[in-house]
């Protein structure tokens, strides 16, 4: 009697367990354990909780013959064919806007980083370097900075309102020209490279926005240029950042999210202009309770035959 299958081992024990509480018949299975379920568990099944960016295709899909929801635990839904669940009547839904002060948070709080070298200086403290007389160099000052945002979604809008208190010029590109107290619109990334010292991509994920920050765009930035990622390492030409950051053509990079997580490129391990974090712009426990909270009520409501509350299809 399955109605629900938890996809992967993501989740965290916590997150599981509410799951298979609020939802009685809950069970777990990896993507790759799928197919070997039995076709009586498979056909039990109506809703699939995602967290992860484990690929979920139509082949995975048809192996649900009563599937109605897959609720994703995050705002991007790129690992999940839409297209593929929508031609099979599959509602998808995600966790928008729970995350959106978190992530801001740490978009800023990777460029005041990078601009003031506070991972050497903690470093400097310590190592005892700095009781033994040594100081940190003279850095960079972040507030009044020149900076794109690229993609202004709710996301962006967070950052950019969060920067413009830090008293930045902001400019932006995004698919339509938005609502914004003095902002600069640009209607291409290049073009607003050219403008800017910082770029922060805030884009969605996906096959339309791979590589949308491309190595002509990292090129135009120039040597003050300092790129912040918080969306996915796919929407970065990430080859052509590693090439720019090696060569010092720009000053250096804040990154949260990488192509080939959590195995990501050695390259980056070598670089002392980058500071790197984990995937973790949502990770505070007050959001990933909101974030996990929305899912379940997605499933809750679909099963209720209710309204969804944040549909994506
Ligand atoms: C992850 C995220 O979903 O919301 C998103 O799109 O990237 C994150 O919040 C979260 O880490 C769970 O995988």
């Amino acid at each position: 009697d399955p109605i629900l299958l938890i996809s992967g081992d993501s989740f965290s024990e916590q997150e599981r367990t509410r799951l298979e509480t609020a939802l009685a018949s809950a069970f777990v299975a990896g993507p790759s354990d799928m197919a070997a379920l039995p076709d009586a568990v498979r056909s039990s099944v109506r809703a699939i909780a995602v967290k992860g960016h484990h690929p979920l295709g139509g082949a995975e899909m048809d192996l649900f013959p009563n599937l109605g929801v897959i609720a994703n635990y995050g705002v991007g839904y790129d690992a999940i064919d839409v297209t593929a669940a929508t031609e099979r009547g599959i509602n998808v839904t995600n966790t928008p806007d729970v995350l959106n002060d978190d992530v801001a948070d740490l978009a800023v709080a990777m460029l005041i980083a990078q601009c003031r070298n506070m991972v050497a200086g903690d470093d400097l403290v310590r190592s005892g370097r700095w009781s033994a007389g040594e100081n940190l160099p003279l850095n960079r000052q972040m507030s009044g900075s020149t900076v794109g945002i690229v993609g202004l979604g709710r996301i962006g809008r967070e950052i950019a309102d969060r920067l413009a208190a830090f008293k930045c010029d902001i400019h932006y590109t995004s698919r339509s020209r938005k609502e914004t107290p003095g902002w600069t619109f640009h209607a291409s990334p290049e073009e607003m490279a050219e403008a800017v010292d910082i770029l922060v991509v805030a884009l969605v994920g996906g096959v339309e926005t791979e590589k949308h920050v491309s190595r002509q765009v990292i090129d135009a930035l120039g040597p003050r240029g300092i790129v912040i990622n918080i969306s996915r390492g796919s929407t970065i030409d990430e080859a052509a950042l590693l090439d720019a950051l090696e060569e010092g053509r720009i000053a250096g990079a804040g990154l949260d999210v990488f192509l080939n997580e959590p195995k990501i490129d050695p390259r980056f391990l070598k670089l002392d202009n980058v500071h790197l974090q984990p995937h973790q712009g949502s990770g505070s426990s007050e959001t990933r309770g909101r974030m996990a909270k929305l899912q379940l009520a997605n499933i809750e409501a679909f099963l209720a035959g209710d309204p969804l509350k944040t549909p994506v299809n």
